[in-house]
């Protein structure tokens, strides 16, 4: 469901830390993307735009990407209409100062996100749409509002282009792999996209194990050398491991981000972590594990919980999770071979498929942020 509503036209400002990983600058690029599919004028300002190089190799109309500097330099840009924090960022004194007058200027309120992290606890609902009134600094006197996505109705959603069911049903699989080199005569795909994975060892364990011939498509980066670490450290050593070369491994360069889509849609079974790719694999509706980014004092398992409580994951389901993330390691008497087997297959595919359906009963995040400003005075 994408709200229809005429949306009035107007500059954005995006800004965007690179902390770690891939996440920040895909969920970034992905929004101001969006934006500018319906109509919207974006500026993106990153401080590190590296891995657009590969994730968004010819831009896109509409959206400009900038250079987030320290100091900072504005190149005499003057703020646009909506100004949005990416996970905590904070825009630059100068810059704020410039939007503020412009506000006092034009009698108007506001218009400034805090884009949060996405997660699935109790706690996203409640504080969804929450104003944050700036108690000092330029901005004083001002209200910013939090955003935050999340999988129900009662938070700011997830986000989803308005073309992408179509797409998805004009996409061809067989065209796809074989474009990419992929070799495939129906072997079953499995998606390889994650940090150093307790349960890395198990699965590959019992993909090799099972009947059914796989290929496993790796993504470059730490889900391959974690892969490589297992096989030379762990797995090599042991005889009956895939002595049958049941399962087989590709190794992809890196895609961009229409093509790691492609990916997603063309796999059997998702590997994912982070945010931006599981809200991609439960789009693409296909039976998928997730690994969350680890914190320290384990933070991501409850977390991890609160999804897949919202997922409603059948047991074997939720035990892949917590093995795949280490939450309750596989106990001894368990084989690895039923960690994942093709007896699960339907049940798993179900449960996806249904929540998937759900979601997009659901406003989808750039609508909503649409709305909200629409209705902002
Ligand atoms: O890279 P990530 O692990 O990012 C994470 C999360 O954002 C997490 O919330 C944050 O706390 C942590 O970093 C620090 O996973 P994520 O979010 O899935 O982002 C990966 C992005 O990379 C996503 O937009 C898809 C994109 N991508 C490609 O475009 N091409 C590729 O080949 C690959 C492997 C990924």
């Amino acid at each position: 469901m994408n709200q229809t509503a005429p949306q009035p036209k107007l500059h954005w400002d995006i800004f965007c830390r690179v902390i770690d990983n891939f996440g920040d600058i895909g969920v970034c690029w992905r929004l101001a993307l969006n934006l500018a599919q319906r109509g919207q004028t974006v500026r993106l300002w990153v401080d590190d735009a590296s891995a657009l190089s590969w994730m968004a190799p010819v831009g896109a109309p509409g959206v400009q990407v900038l250079a987030w500097t320290t100091p900072f330099e504005s190149h005499g840009v003057a703020p646009g209409d909506v100004l949005v924090e990416a996970f905590g960022c904070d825009i630059d004194p100068e810059f704020i100062t410039r939007y503020t007058s412009n506000l006092q200027a034009r009698d108007q309120a506001a218009l400034w996100f805090n884009l949060e992290y996405l997660s699935a606890e109790d706690y996203a609902k409640r504080c969804h749409g929450l104003p944050s009134p700036v108690m000092s600094g330029p901005g004083r006197g001002l209200t910013k509002h939090f955003f935050y996505p999340g999988f129900t109705s009662d938070t700011g959603g997830l986000l989803r282009e308005p073309d992408l069911l179509s797409r998805q049903t004009s996409f061809d699989r067989a065209t796809w792999l074989g474009a990419q080199g992929v070799a495939w005569t129906g072997q079953r795909l499995v998606s390889l996209f994650c940090y150093e994975p307790a349960g890395l060892s198990a699965l590959l364990q019992a993909l090799a194990a099972d009947q059914v011939p796989t290929i496993l498509l790796v993504t470059p980066g730490r889900a391959a050398a974690a892969l490589h670490r297992v096989l030379d450290e762990e797995l090599g050593f042991q005889a009956m491991f895939n002595r049958d070369k049941t399962l087989s491994f590709f190794y992809l360069p890196t895609l961009s981000q229409t093509d790691f889509d492609h990916l997603l849609w063309a796999c059997d079974l998702n590997l994912v972590r982070g945010e931006d790719s599981l809200v991609r694999a439960l789009w693409a509706g296909k039976p998928l594990i997730w690994q969350l980014y680890p914190q320290a004092d384990d933070a991501h398992h409850p977390k991890l919980g609160a999804f897949l409580d919202w997922l409603q994951a059948p047991p074997s389901l939720r035990h892949a999770h917590h093995v795949w993330n280490g939450v309750h390691p596989t106990p001894p008497w368990q084989p690895t071979a039923q960690l994942i087997s093709q007896q699960q297959w339907p049940e798993w595919q179900a449960t996806c498929l249904a929540a998937r359906q759900r979601l997009l009963q659901q406003h989808d995040l750039v609508s909503q942020l649409l709305a909200f400003v629409a209705n902002t005075p």
